[in-house]
Parts: C-alpha cells; structure tokens; sequence
C-alpha cells in the first residue's frame, strides 16, 4: 500500500517535471506557469484516484502543486524532479496538517480531571495497542491514569489489556464478560472521579459501522461517560472507507 503510494507520487512528480520540462523547450530559463500543470491535471488526478486516493483529495493535491510551482524560476540546468518534489511534498502535508487537533492534553487532564477518552475502531485496528501508549504517555507525565475494559464480548480482550497495564503499571478496571459495558463505564468514571484520577481511557470493543446492536452499545458508552474526546483508531492502510468508518 506505502509502495503503490510511494509510486503513484513518483510517478505524478515525473508527470509534471515532464510537463514542464517540455514548455521550457530550448529556453535555458522562464518562470514555471500555473497551467503547466494545469493542462494536465485530468491525467494526474485519475491517477492519484486509481490509487485509492478521493477524488477531491486528488484534485486539491493538483492544484496545491500548480499554485506552488507558479512564479518560480527554472533552469535547464536544475534538477526540475527535486524542485517539483518538494512543492508536492508541501501540498500533501497541508491537506494531512488540516484540522489536526494541535491541544495539550496533559494541561487538559489537570483541567478535567479526570479527563476521559474513549478508543472506538473495528476489530484489530490497534485500539487496546494505542491505549497502552497513550497511558504510558500520560504516566511519564505523572498523571494517575485509569484505564477500563469497555470490551466485555471479544474473549481474551480483558487479560490482553490487563497484561498491558501490569506493565505499565496501571490501575485496570475489569469487568464481567458479557456484562453491560455501558454499566462498567459508568462504575469506572464514578469511581475515577472519586479516587481523583487524572485520566481515564476506556477500550471498548471492535465493531463494524454496520452493527446496529454494537453502535447502539458504544453510543451508551458515550453517553454514560461523556469523554472529553472520542478516538477513532484506524488502520493506516485502509483507503477511503476510513470516512465511512469514522461516520
Ligand atoms: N504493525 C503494527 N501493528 C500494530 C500496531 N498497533 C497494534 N498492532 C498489532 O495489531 C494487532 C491488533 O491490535 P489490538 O491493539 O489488539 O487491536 P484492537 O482489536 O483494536 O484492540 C496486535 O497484534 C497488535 O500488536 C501498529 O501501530 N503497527
Ligand atoms: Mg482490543
């Protein structure tokens, strides 16, 4: 997946380097255009798009690369590929850099107290992975974090995340299996706030979009505890139905 990424952007820098290298023609130096890339984005986009990229990423992608390369001078002489490189580099790291939540979380706790979390995600995707590391980042910080088995269903997801926290050494609040995790939540964030815990992180179990029983269940979870924040774990090679997962 990074492999067909890595070539699908390759192969887009090669594009353009070549498109421009073209309109420079005999010319030893000019100013690159807008519409040396322009000309071509039908081509680049359904290329960005074959490789599972959105559509309108794509175009945005494009575009971002064309306003920046506008105005700026080239020589036939210059290594045009790193020059386009870097402009497509900038582009795709605006699009990731939007809307990423730039807060202090460890500020957050204090203010909170406890500051409550809650990892949602389909099965496997690393939830109760990420919470261990998000506790030991809260733990380094000297904060008195809790960590609560949301996941009553799957078997072995209790002694998994329990493992996790002798290690780190963390309190783990455990429940029944097959017993209401909406009720355990509850338990666990009454008993957070009157042990003053700073944080607490609540697993829950892996559920499809497309469970209505599992989504009603996580919505309780939601409701009881009322995190601060709610985390979606995702897989970092699942394409586009990140979005559907995450609606
Ligand atoms: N390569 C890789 N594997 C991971 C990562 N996070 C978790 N895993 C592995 O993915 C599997 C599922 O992780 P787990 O945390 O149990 O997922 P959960 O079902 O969402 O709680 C485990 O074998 C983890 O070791 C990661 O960032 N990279
Ligand atoms: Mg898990």
């Amino acid at each position: 997946m990074f492999k067909a990424l890595k070539n699908v952007f390759g192969s887009i820098r090669s594009a353009i380097s070549k498109g421009i290298s073209e309109a420079l023609g005999a010319i030893a130096s000019r100013e690159i255009r807008y519409d040396d890339i322009a000309k071509r984005s039908d081509e680049l986009v359904v290329r960005l798009v074959e490789a599972d990229i959105a559509y309108e990423v794509a175009e945005e992608i494009v575009i971002g690369v064309a306003k920046r390369l506008d105005g700026v001078r080239i020589s036939r002489f210059e290594d045009l590929d790193a020059v386009v490189e870097d402009k497509l580099r900038e582009a795709i790291k605006e699009i990731l850099l939007r809307g990423v939540w730039k807060g202090d979380l460890v500020k957050l706790a204090a203010e909170r107290k406890p500051l409550k979390l809650v990892f949602m995600g389909v099965n496997g995707v690393g939830k109760t992975t990420t919470i261990a590391k998000v506790a030991r980042f809260f733990t380094k910080h000297g904060l008195k974090v809790l960590v609560v088995a949301g996941d009553t269903f799957r078997a072995g997801a209790q002694e998994h995340l329990a493992v996790h926290c002798s290690r780190l050494g963390v309190p783990f609040f455990r429940a029944k299996y097959g017993s209401d995790p909406g009720a355990v939540v509850y338990d666990a964030v009454r008993h957070a706030e009157k042990q003053g815990y700073d944080v607490v992180l609540i697993d829950t179990a892996g559920r499809q979009h497309t469970d209505r029983d599992l989504m009603e269940e996580i919505k309780k979870i939601v409701r009881v505890s009322k995190p601060d924040l709610k985390i979606l774990v995702l897989d970092s090679l699942t394409g586009n139905d990140a979005v559907n997962q995450a609606r």
